[in-house]
This record gives C-alpha cells, sequence and structure tokens, in this order.
C-alpha cells in the first residue's frame, strides 16, 4: 500500500508543484489550501505524512504542527515543515512546535523523497500498534496517546558515538542537563554499550575515522534489544547521500554539521517522544494480551485461556504416557459470604483464595477461575496419589487459616470442596473434567470441605 502524503499550501501553485513530484514517486497525494482544512483531514486519519507550508493566511504552519501535535487523534502523523524561510530559528521554531523534519524552498528531490518515505514506514509501525492497542483502550487501560501528548521528550537516556572526544563533547555538553547523556568513542564497542544501557536515543556520527557510521546505524537497527532505539545520525553538510542511505536503512532522523544547539535539542526531544510512545503502545498491546487471558478479579487464567489450552495439555500426557491429574474446586456455601458480608467482601475472599491457590501448586500446573466461585486445576505429569495430597494440603490451608475481611478489621471461616481426576487411557479433556465434576458434586453431597477422588 502506498502511503498518502497530505500537502498543505495556500499557493495552489506550490501545491501542484509537490502533488507531481510525490506521485512520480507513487505517493497518493491530498492537498489542503488552508489549516483547517489541513487539521480536518488529519483528524479523519486519511494521511499518513504532511508537507506543510509554513507562511499561510489565517492559521500559519506552526499554529497548524501545534495543534496537530497536541492532539491525541493526530499527534502521530509525521509532519515536514516546507518554508522559504532558511533562518535557523525558524528551523528550531517548527521543530519545537513538534513537527518531524523541516525542508527549505525550493525542495530538493532527493530529501524530500528520502524523508517522506521514512516517515511513513515509520508511521505504519505505530499504525499497527495503534490497530492492535485500541481493543485495551476500550476496556479502560491508560491512553497512551494522553501520555504521550504530555510527555515533554527530556529526561531521555542518550549514547552518544564519536571516535572525536571533542565533537563528542561538545554533543554531550548541548543535551547535558536535559537528559542523561554516555558517550562511547570506541566504535567497535558502540554496538554492545547501546545493547546493555536500554537507550531511548543513540547519536551516530557518521564521520568515525576507520569505521563505518551507517553499518553501526544497521546493526542497532536490527539487534534484538536495540531495535526499538531511535536513532539520531550527524553528518557532515556535504554529506547528502550517506544520509539519504542512513533515511533506508533506518536511521530515524539526521542533523548535519555545523550543529545548531536549539536544532540538536529539539529534533532530540521529537525522536524521545516518539520512542516512548511507541513504547506504550507495546506494553499496551502486551497487556491486552494478557487481559485476554487472564480473570482480572484474581489473576489467574480464565475459562476461555484453560479451554483452549487444556485439550494440548491432554494429548501431551497420552502421547509420553504421562499422568495427568483435574481438580475442580469449589467453595462452599459463597452465597452466604455475599449475603451475610457483601458482594465486595465475597470478591476479597476470592482475591486471597487464588493467592492461596497459587501457593499450593506448581509453576507448571495451570490454575484458573472457571466461574464465579468455581476453579479448576490441571496438573501435568502428577499421578492421582500426588494430586490427592496437593488437594487435601489446599483444603487444610483454606479451612485452618480463617480469611482476612474488611481490611483485615475481622476474619471469617471458608471451605472448599474438591474433585478431582486423573487422565485414563483413551479419554479426552472433556470426560476427565466431567468425572472430576461428578467428584465435586458428591464431595459437596457428602458434606462438604472434604477431597473426593473420582472412580476410574
Ligand atoms: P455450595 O456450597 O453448594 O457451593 O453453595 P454456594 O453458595 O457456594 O453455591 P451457589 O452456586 O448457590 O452460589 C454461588 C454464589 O457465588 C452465587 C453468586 O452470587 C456468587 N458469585 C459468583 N461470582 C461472584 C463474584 O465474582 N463475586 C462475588 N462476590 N460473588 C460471586
Ligand atoms: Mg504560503
Ligand atoms: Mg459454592
Amino acid at each position: 500500500m502506498s502511503a498518502r502524503v497530505l500537502v498543505v499550501d495556500d499557493i495552489p501553485a506550490n501545491v501542484k508543484l509537490l502533488e507531481a513530484r510525490l506521485s512520480a514517486e507513487y505517493f497518493d497525494v491530498v492537498t489542503a489550501v488552508n489549516g483547517a482544512q489541513a487539521l480536518a483531514i488529519c483528524e479523519r486519519a486519511e494521511c499518513d505524512v504532511v508537507l506543510l507550508d509554513v507562511m499561510m493566511p489565517d492559521m500559519d504552519g506552526f499554529e497548524v504542527c501545534k495543534r496537530l501535535k497536541s492532539n491525541p487523534a493526530t499527534h502521530h502523523i509525521p509532519v515536514v515543515m516546507v518554508t522559504a524561510l532558511d533562518q535557523p530559528s525558524d528551523r528550531v521554531r517548527g521543530l519545537q512546535a513538534g513537527a518531524d523534519d523541516f525542508l527549505t524552498k525550493p525542495v530538493s528531490d532527493v530529501a524530500l523523497i528520502a524523508r517522506v518515505r521514512s516517515l511513513a514506514r515509520l508511521k505504519m509501525v505505530t499504525d499497527e500498534l495503534r490497530m492492535r492497542a485500541l481493543t485495551s483502550r476500550d476496556i479502560g487501560i491508560e491512553s497512551p496517546e494522553r501520555d504521550a501528548v504530555a510527555d515533554t521528550g527530556l529526561q531521555g537516556k542518550i549514547l552518544i558515538v564519536d571516535d572525536r572526544p571533542a565533537s563528542a563533547e561538545r554533543i554531550h555538553g548541548m543535551l547535558q542537563g536535559s537528559h542523561a547523556v554516555d558517550v562511547e568513542t570506541d566504535p567497535n564497542e558502540a554496538l554492545f554499550r547501546a545493547a546493555e544501557g536500554s537507550y531511548d536515543l543513540v547519536i551516530v556520527s557518521l564521520g568515525l575515522e576507520n569505521f563505518d557510521g551507517l553499518r553501526l546505524c544497521s546493526q542497532v537497527r536490527s539487534l534484538e534489544r536495540t531495535r526499538n532505539t531511535a536513532i539520531l545520525a550527524v553528518a557532515d553538510a556535504d554529506n547528502n547521500t550517506r544520509l539519504v542511505r542512513g533515511l533506508e536503512i533506518g536511521v530515524n532522523d539526521y542533523l548535519t554539521r555545523p550543529i545548531d544547539k536549539n536544532e540538536l535539542l529539539a529534533r532530540v526531544r521529537t525522536q524521545i517522544r516518539k520512542k516512548r510512545y511507541t513504547e506504550r503502545l507495546r506494553d499496551n498491546v502486551q497487556m491486552s494480551i494478557e487481559m485476554a487471558i487472564t480473570d482480572a478479579l484474581t489473576g489467574l487464567f480464565n475459562r476461555r485461556y484453560m479451554e483452549t489450552h487444556v485439550g494440548t495439555l491432554v494429548e501431551q500426557a497420552a502421547s509420553r504416557g504421562k499422568p495427568l491429574t483435574v481438580l475442580v474446586i469449589d467453595i462452599d456455601y459463597f452465597k452466604s459470604v455475599n449475603d451475610t458480608w457483601g458482594h465486595d467482601t465475597g470478591d476479597d475472599v476470592l482475591r486471597e483464595f487464588a493467592v492461596r491457590i497459587k501457593k499450593s501448586i506448581r509453576g507448571i500446573d495451570l490454575a484458573c477461575r472457571y466461574g464465579g466461585e468455581e476453579f479448576v486445576v490441571v496438573m501435568p505429569e502428577t499421578d492421582m496419589a500426588v494430586a490427592t495430597m496437593v488437594a487435601e494440603r489446599l483444603r487444610r490451608r483454606i479451612a485452618s487459616e480463617p480469611f482476612p475481611i474488611q481490611q483485615g478489621a475481622r476474619t471469617i471461616e471458608v471451605t472448599i470442596s474438591i474433585g478431582l481426576a486423573a487422565l485414563e487411557r483413551d479419554e479426552d479433556a472433556a470426560q476427565v473434567f466431567k468425572r472430576a465434576d461428578q467428584a465435586l458434586y458428591r464431595a459437596k453431597r457428602d458434606g462438604r470441605n472434604r477431597v473426593v477422588p473420582a472412580a476410574a
């Protein structure tokens, strides 16, 4: 799929020019002639990169950029400011407004296309994560967007790689105070340093004496532990081809010498903010995966997870000729806990019960909350005799230690009943579960607070 670029300029001839050059490189192009139109298009998520003119009547490009970057719905869309001005102060103003880059008119084709392509590619990674993170947002995990918009991009952890100590020290001096900065002057050590240090950003000088800086960038990008670290390349002014090559291999941003301090600070902040946002999205996706398989109240696995995995465990046991035992556990007279002490206390009891289950089983045992106050433990490589001991120990652990309720103000007695069944030859998961369930029924009928093994 080709990326869609939004070109914003109040002069139609400028729009036409950029549109033609981008279309020739197979980008989809949408256009806007003022800031309000541009904001609306971005809000509808109809573009992947914005090329934004600075000088426009009504709302100028700085203001449009600021609004895009402070809106949770649009802050992740990369913005390149395009302007006739070429004062360092304008560049910096644009970058401080949150722009990802700044191009000066007349825009060189190579710089334009390389930059747009690299920003579009980076955005696709974010889009993928955003999509997968969406479900968890629906169920109420902290929004990564809100945090991203509030993030100042300061206090990042940065590694500078430059074999000329004076140059490294200059960059270090500019960043010191705003970030935690380390310097590595031996390029051969740099990759190890980067992998060890969990940096937000690595700043790589492309002018290393006896070492290819781009090779290092490429290694940082492909190594598992540094794959998500941002890379900022620093090149000499006349080294455009190297920079374009850098963008192709995954460098996030670049600077040319002589380095303007404010530009460096602005670019570093943007990269750190992006890195943290992607990290939050990743955590969020991870959390939504965990939430899909765990029970929210007790933190045990949920019924769906159990049902998708128990088949595999049973098959493994059968094919390897190993024993496997299933425990079905139900809290006795739990309804009266709710009726006497309230539903919240009932929940406390369920949570405490889950804690005691976890203490009673091994890592390879699979414990799940099967329904309201019914729990299941599947124990691989465990025969009936051992499982009965474990079940009996759990029963005692519940009955002999009253449960604290009302923040520990009092305690109540809780008991459980357990039915258990060991996997028989040629039995499937449903059959062994059913026998454990029947055993539980007998435990209840025979007076509760007991462990009953199923008949084979
Ligand atoms: P028995 O000894 O026969 O198992 O009796 P019981 O009262 O434990 O069993 P019953 O099935 O009659 O009642 C179970 C109760 O568990 C009813 C239901 O309101 C309560 N319950 C189910 N889920 C939850 C929950 O998430 N929190 C709380 N507090 N109660 C729950
Ligand atoms: Mg203009
Ligand atoms: Mg019960």
